[in-house]
């Protein structure tokens, strides 16, 4: 980039909410690069929820402080860390806003793991009042503020379900004609259908109307990214420094598909593919995350328009393809085990993702050389890895069991049982 745009960015402010997780620390090093000054708030509940579950990132993640004060070393940017419970310090947060100022606010302070909020009903409630008061406090405070802040959420792809729609999925909005009694076709736009398949994504559901509300009462400038499954570890920013790493979640909690995979190919663990590995999803690459969100600011909706959305995923794969994929690279072995999720065996997905693409984005695709990566980092770090952790076994419902592999019968046994 310019020094002349650098120089724009500098006198530009952003407030990272939840500047401290997998997602938005490498945005913040990344809006940091681009010049930006960056603000993170974060209550560090996501460290705490590792405590909760007794499991740790695979990779060492610093305390939040060393990872400012190694950026500031590397880069000669400085960011500061205001701890602020979100869902409970309204107050505060308000008082920050009008201390700051900022321009722009991206908002990733929301509990993000499907199996977490299907654990029990603690966790339930947890994530509702968490993520619904967290969203709704900032756009209660934004308009109190009377700052003209753009706000960018970090939405996701499951807002729309994953059954099969048997359409494209459009960017946010659905054009329908509907029959009045009289026999006329009215046309309207409305929010694609929500279709939410856990508790967490049926906030990011409820948020997506609380968007639609202060946007229409209070004209806020909003843009809502629907982000499908994020995979790799590392960005251009986390690996300039061993300080700077990015998280790695490879639990049955918090670790994500494609990642898992690998994780457990690079420890020998076998590949838990649930149920018949049926499920197509939407994925993007972390690098292309923190691109998008930056390209989604420097894009902001004007005054009086309605809430942007844009779908933030470059390519679908289906589960089992990914299993294979990684078994064939790696030779790890796979195992088809019991669902513990509540959800379609089978599903087709297609998506419309032309917005980025518009606005610039080159998209990363699944490449040899970033699987490899990400299973280098997997097995220089497989030592922190308890193997325990590993099957998914919060279970929708009563019905479901949990994603455990059998265990291999000694080999003198399943010859006789043969
Ligand atoms: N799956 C397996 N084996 C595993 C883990 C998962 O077969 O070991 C299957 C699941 O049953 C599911 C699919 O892989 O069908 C995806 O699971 P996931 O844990 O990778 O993704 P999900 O629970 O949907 O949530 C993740 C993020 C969430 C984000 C979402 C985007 O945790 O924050 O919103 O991806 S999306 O899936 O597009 O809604």
């Amino acid at each position: 980039m310019t020094a002349e745009i650098r120089s724009i960015n500098q006198h530009k402010k952003i407030i990272v909410l939840g500047g401290d997780g997998f997602c938005g620390w490498p945005t913040s090093l990344h809006l940091s690069k681009q010049g930006y000054e960056i603000v993170i708030i974060d209550n560090l509940s996501r460290r705490n929820i590792d405590n909760e579950l007794e499991v740790e990132s695979l990779t060492p993640i610093q305390p939040l402080g060393a990872r400012i004060q190694a950026w500031e070393e590397v880069s000669g940017q400085k960011m500061k860390h205001i701890n602020i419970n979100l869902a409970e310090d309204y107050d505060r947060f308000l008082q920050v806003l009008l201390e700051e100022k900022p321009d722009a606010i991206v908002h990733f302070a929301e509990q993000r793991s499907a199996p977490y909020s299907m654990k029990s009903p603690r966790h339930k409630r947890y994530t509702v009042n968490n993520n619904m008061n967290a969203t709704h406090n900032v756009l209660c405070a934004i308009v109190e503020s009377g700052l003209d802040i753009h706000l960018v959420h970090l939405g996701t792809m499951g807002v729309y379900g994953y059954g099969t729609a048997g359409v494209k999925i459009p960017e946010g909005y659905l054009d329908v004609e509907v029959k009045t009694e009289s026999g006329e076709r009215v046309e309207q736009q409305i929010l694609y259908p929500t279709n939410p398949g856990s508790v967490y994504h049926m906030t990011k559901s409820q948020d997506q109307l609380l968007f639609q509300y202060y946007n229409k009462n209070d004209q806020l400038r909003i843009t809502d990214l629907h982000q499908g499954i994020v995979w790799g570890t590392n960005t251009e920013e986390t690996n300039l420094d061993d300080r700077l790493i990015n998280r790695f979640d490879y639990d049955g909690d918090y670790g994500t598909v494609l990642n898992r995979f690998l994780m457990q190919a690079a420890l020998g663990h076998p590949i838990t593919v649930h149920g018949t590995g049926g499920q197509t999803r939407a994925f993007i690459h972390i690098q292309d995350t923190v691109r998008c969100v930056q390209l989604a600011i420097e894009n902001p909706p004007a005054a009086g328009d309605l809430v942007m959305i844009f779908n933030q995923m470059t390519e679908t794969h289906r589960v089992r393809d990914l299993a294979e994929m990684v078994a064939e690279m790696t030779g790890g072995e796979i195992a088809y085990v019991p669902n513990p999720r509540k959800e379609a065996a089978e599903n087709e997905l297609h998506v419309k993702n032309e917005l980025f693409l518009s606005k610039g984005l080159n998209p990363i695709t699944l490449n040899k050389g970033l699987l490899e990566e990400v299973t280098e980092v997997a097995r220089k770090y497989a030592h922190r890895a308890d193997h325990s952790k590993i099957p998914a076994r919060s279970t929708w419902t009563k019905q479901q069991q949990p994603g455990v592999p059998e265990k291999k019968k000694p080999f003198t046994e399943q010859a006789v049982q043969s």
